[in-house]
């Protein structure tokens, strides 16, 4: 909340009255953040909500991107992951284990490149667009990115005995509480960038599970409380600069502006 306080004075016949006059915004659920891009890169979005800001949005960043192929993804997470406590690795998205950034493959132990937003969903596959989007691909655990699957987000489940913390059932899986936000704001990243332009698919989320090949994903609502819950650190911010940097030179808005899920989706 922000309060201007200004003073007028008026001069009397008896002496001097200094009034103080208050203006008060009103108060909103999520705090207002701002960042250094605010007036170059999202000024077309400042001061906009609902489907305005969300447009607008979507051409801040659809222009001028760079895509990457999918064999170019490999190298471009060694850097968007890195370690920040050892240069020779990367962090895995559930288990949230370190481990060396050469130790990618095929094998239950090594990792690959999970879509946060599961590429069935939408059936995009891995050629050049939202399957090769660095802003929701991460590394994972060859084994438990298989055990996520296509899974919509949801709360519940049993426990992942590979990933602790992390939990699954039938139709839904839940990361670990320190990706929960991380995961929510790649989801709405897409539903934001990809609006059916460009021969890519609409995708969408929705409030539901089993979206089986549908351009969506869920549950809104769900990752709504884990944007809350999980606000962005210094690892999810950094790679997002790095993505706009090296790579991409696209932004994810909602790690910017975390706010801004809530006033999209009311
Ligand atoms: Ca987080
Ligand atoms: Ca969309």
């Amino acid at each position: 909340m922000t309060s201007v306080t200004r003073w007028k004075s008026l001069a009397l016949l008896a002496g001097v009255v200094t009034v103080a006059v208050t203006a008060q915004t009103p108060a909103t659920a999520v705090p207002t953040s701002t960042t250094a891009y605010d007036d170059t890169y999202y000024k077309d979005a400042i001061g906009k909500t609902g489907e305005p800001l969300k447009d607008a949005l979507n051409q801040i960043i659809s222009k001028d991107v760079s895509k990457l192929s999918y064999d170019e993804v490999w190298d471009a997470l060694k850097k968007t992951d890195e370690d920040p406590d050892n240069s020779a690795n990367v962090i895995l998205l559930y288990t949230g284990r370190s481990q060396s950034k050469n130790s990618n493959g095929g094998n239950a132990d090594d990792w690959n490149r999970e879509h946060v937003w599961a590429k069935s969903h939408g059936d995009f596959g891995t050629s050049t667009g939202p399957g090769t989007d660095i802003h929701h691909l991460r590394p994972a655990d060859v084994s438990v990115n298989s055990t996520r699957g296509n899974k919509d987000f949801d709360e519940g489940g049993s426990e992942v005995g590979e990933a602790p913390g992390n939990r699954t059932d039938d139709d839904s899986f839940e990361p670990r509480d320190q990706v929960k936000g991380d995961v929510a704001r790649m989801i709405l990243y897409m539903s934001v960038r990809y609006e059916g332009g460009e021969g890519y698919p609409d995708l969408e989320p929705n409030d539901k599970v089993d979206n089986g090949s549908q351009p969506s994903m869920g549950r809104l609502s769900v990752l709504k409380k884990w944007n809350d819950e999980d606000p962005p650190d210094a690892f999810e911010k950094k790679r997002n600069q790095v993505i706009y940097d090296d790579f991409q030179h696209n932004r994810n808005p909602f790690i910017d502006h975390p706010e801004w899920v809530a006033d999209i989706w009311k």
